[in-house]
């Protein structure tokens, strides 16, 4: 694909939306809440809410309020979620995040502290209280935010425009099992039931993210930046990306995340198609896989648009031109 300038008119390009960002950071998490936060007469960012999923939850929330900083957004509000996947044990990925959930940088406690009450009751306040099919949901991590929401408060679908998740694999195959992608392995009930709430879902799967891959001068051209939030994002990838490369025999490192922030901005850049999608959550080898009917073979409605390829190059530009405008 290198349609850039024919995709810049497509008419999701424009699109504005009143977005919260459901998050567990998370290296990868970090560079989508920064682009995100470079973004605002696109985006309008409410609040960030933060689950347990990479690293526990005390780090995904200081890590969440460390990216407001960095994005020089610290009035962005951050609320904690759930500590624990629904019914599963909890696990963590802190051979890949580092210990502190960041590789690269150093974190320390932000200034701004954590919003007052719980990511679920701020979920279902706000989705109450806003207009019918208004709210952008990006999620980002283990979905168990939503799903314990829309448990309590069923009726909050009306409120939801559109989730936008990273999660899944399919003709990638998975990166925690064979066959399942993390944030899903990490809570599938959480994802079966996020799957079955009849809101409109894009999924961007593994399918998608190991196609748009760092390189030495993609990553060479944020550093360039100057800014601190290019030296940042350079940082975070020049730890992040060779670990990757290595155990999946790759040129370059994934951004998982951030292909959410890219596919808001610009959804011309990625293609996909409407299909059934049904996670197994049952005991056993296919724990956790996002069972993707690509051909249509069972005959089922289709409830997700799943992105199997993107334009890798024009993630970069975009990604490289929306973080030129951080401090
Ligand atoms: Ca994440």
């Amino acid at each position: 694909m290198s349609t850039a300038s024919a995709a810049s008119t497509a008419p999701g390009d424009a699109e504005v939306h009143t977005l919260v960002i459901d998050t567990d950071p998370g290296a990868d998490d970090v560079i989508a809440l920064l682009f995100a936060l470079a973004s605002p007469e696109r985006l309008k960012v409410q609040a960030l809410t933060t689950v347990a999923g990479n690293v526990p939850l005390s780090k995904t929330s200081r890590n969440a309020r460390l990216a407001c900083e960095w994005a020089g957004r610290p009035e962005i509000p951050v609320y904690a979620g759930a500590q624990r996947p629904l019914q599963r044990t909890p696990i963590y990925a802190a051979n890949i995040h580092g210990r502190e959930g960041i590789t690269g940088v150093e974190v320390h406690e932000p200034a701004t502290p954590l919003a007052e009450g719980h990511a679920v009751d701020y979920l279902v306040g706000m989705l109450r209280a806003a207009p019918e099919k208004s709210v952008t949901l990006a999620m980002l991590g283990p979905q168990t935010n939503l799903a314990l929401a829309l448990a309590q408060a069923p009726d909050i679908v009306r409120g939801l425009r559109e989730l936008v998740l990273m999660a899944g694999a399919h003709f990638n195959g998975g990166n925690i099992t064979p066959v399942a992608e993390f944030n899903v392995f990490a809570d599938p009930h959480a994802a079966e039931a996020v799957l079955k709430s009849g809101v409109p879902i894009t999924m961007l799967p593994l399918d998608v993210t190991h196609k748009i891959l760092t390189s030495d001068a993609r990553i060479a051209r944020l550093r360039q930046l100057g800014n601190e939030a290019g030296r940042i994002v350079a940082d975070i990838l020049d730890a992040y990306a060779p670990q990757e490369m290595k155990h999946y025999d790759m040129p370059g490192g994934p951004v998982h995340d951030a292909t959410v922030t890219a596919y808001l901005l610009q959804p011309s850049l990625f293609r996909g198609r409407r299909i059934n999608v049904e996670i197994d959550s049952r005991e056993g080898m296919g724990f956790g896989q996002t069972v993707a009917d690509w051909h249509g073979s069972l005959k089922r409605s289709a409830n997700v648009n799943w992105i199997v390829d993107g334009d890798a190059q024009g993630f970069f530009d975009l990604l490289t031109e929306r973080i030129a405008r951080l401090p």
